[in-house]
């Protein structure tokens, strides 16, 4: 082989390793904490491979920027989205969340909602000139809290949304004045209130310096916690930190210069036991609405700056190849057992054991049927029996006797794991012993045909109609037969 042939070869060789190692190994998915800050897509999401991304309250497109309107929402993407309501807008959340409430299934499922957007900041959630941005913010932050709660009792609040982290008397004083702010109300206990908090963390000048550890946002947890528990007496246990923003945005940054925080960033929050959340800023829009989108797009954005449908830029390629993690395998869902108790008619003794039928419906619709239960009885002849490889779920219950009735124990909850229900308060009627189900003059007549004295012992033959298993045919089981014979056919549930 001449040396080209040779290295050509060799080239093709390794092509062919890298793709049959590469396409043995296990599919990467994001990780649950990588975001984006705007307004992702269900085309965009898979493109930059995030898990969740939020978008200051208003319609990905920003078709219109400044009105709520979830009409057209994919409800996929309420998988990923998280709302966050600026505090200036606090008079309006009521209305955003009746959108939320009524028009996707968000609201009363334990979800996040992201609290305040820079509010130390002039024209984000700080009133330019206003030399109380704290006050400002803790009645704000306070008034939009009380509104979410009022919609959505489970709501996890993530507030604050600082600029920077590294204001922690910002940090201190909230927690401080948020005390003496809200004393007496619904919302008084901070830390009772809220999941964690939230802030930004931009790197603005270059070249970026990257730091090495996550100790500036571990300072910022731990200051809040020791701030609540000197203000409150207790702090939030494992508070959540969300970095609802971080990047740079100096438009004299390179390309490469962006990739390069980019790499040094999205492994130290990915990596931060502190960090539950963070979102790169900015996923990018079209052109024409947000001024964020009339930069240069190589700034910031993941998407360049077109309308729909956005094309992903060589940073958003970038992003996409960050925090994948192996896909943690979601657990087979284990199946119910139904461990139940049943008392049948005329029996309180530790009677011999049974067979009985039991059926589970859903809806009217049979969806199991165990023929041949074996239940078996205390002493006190309340019987046992169990059935197993049951999808957890609600069910109508229909168990029938040998010769006893069926009865159907409605809206029985069946979970993961076994589940002990007890039917024995109302026992199943007795007398029918031809096993149809119904109680007519058949079952009578042939009952009669047994009891040819006054009492009966019992054999092989007419074993079936000792209703109590006291040994013998008597009036005891007759009279209880004839007890439940109340019309012409009694049928079974
Ligand atoms: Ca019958
Ligand atoms: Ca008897």
């Amino acid at each position: 082989m001449k040396s080209g042939k040779f290295f050509f070869f060799l080239f093709f060789l390794v092509v062919f390793l890298m793709v049959s190692f590469s396409s043995a190994e296990a599919v990467l998915v994001p990780s649950p904490k990588k975001g984006v800050a705007g307004g992702a897509t269900p085309d965009t999401i898979p493109q930059i491979q995030i898990s969740w991304f939020y978008n200051w309250a208003y319609i990905p497109g920003y078709t219109n920027p400044n009105q709520w309107n979830y009409d057209n929402w994919d409800p996929k993407i309420w998988e990923k989205f998280v709302p966050l309501f600026y505090g200036k807008s606090y008079s309006s959340v009521e209305s955003f969340m009746n959108q939320i409430c009524s028009k996707t299934d968000y609201c009363n499922k334990g979800n996040y909602y992201l609290v305040g957007n820079e509010p130390d900041v002039d024209a984000e959630d700080k009133t330019p000139g206003s030399t109380d941005p704290v006050g400002d913010a803790v009645f704000r932050q306070g008034e939009v809290v009380k509104r979410i709660l009022a919609k959505d009792p489970t709501a996890k609040l993530i507030v604050l949304g600082l600029s920077n982290g590294s204001d922690l008397n910002f940090l201190k004083n909230f927690i401080i004045e948020w005390k003496d702010k809200w004393a007496g109300t619904e919302i008084a206990s901070l830390p009772e209130v809220i999941r964690g908090w939230h802030f930004h963390w931009y790197f603005p000048n270059l070249p970026f310096v990257c730091p090495t550890d996550d100790s500036f946002l571990r300072r910022f947890v731990a200051t809040a916690n020791e701030q609540l528990l000197a203000t409150f007496g207790k702090k939030i246990e494992n508070p959540e930190l969300w970095i609802t923003e971080f990047g740079s945005l100096n438009r004299n940054a390179t390309i490469s210069q962006l990739k390069g925080l980019m790499s040094c960033l999205v492994p130290i929050l990915e990596n931060s036991a502190v960090v539950s959340r963070y979102a790169w800023f900015y996923h990018g829009c079209s052109s024409t609405v947000h001024s964020y989108c009339r930069t240069p797009w190589a700034n910031y954005n993941l998407f360049y700056p077109q309308p729909a449908p956005l094309t992903i830029s060589e940073l958003g390629q970038r992003y996409a190849l960050f925090g994948l993690v192996t896909p943690t395998p979601t657990p087979a869902p284990q199946p119910a057992k139904l461990s139940f108790k049943i008392k049948f008619q005329g029996i309180n003794n530790a009677a011999p054991s049974k067979n009985v039928l039991v059926i589970l419906k859903q809806g009217g619709v049979e969806k199991y049927r165990f023929a041949e239960v074996n239940v078996t009885a205390d002493s006190s002849g309340v019987y046992s029996g169990l059935v197993e490889n049951i999808a957890p779920g609600t069910y109508d219950v229909f168990i029938k006797g040998p010769i006893h009735l069926q009865k159907k124990f409605p809206n029985v909850t069946l979970n993961q794991g076994t589940n002990t229900k007890d039917f024995s308060l109302i026992p199943l009627k007795a007398g029918d012993f031809n096993n149809d189900n119904i109680l007519n003059i058949n079952d009578i007549a042939s009952l009669l045909s047994y009891y040819t004295a006054l009492s009966s012992p019992v054999n092989s033959q007419n074993q079936k109609f000792d209703i109590e298993a006291n040994g013998a045919i008597d009036i005891n089981d007759v009279s209880l037969v004839l007890a439940n014979y109340t019309q012409r056919e009694v049928g079974g549930e």
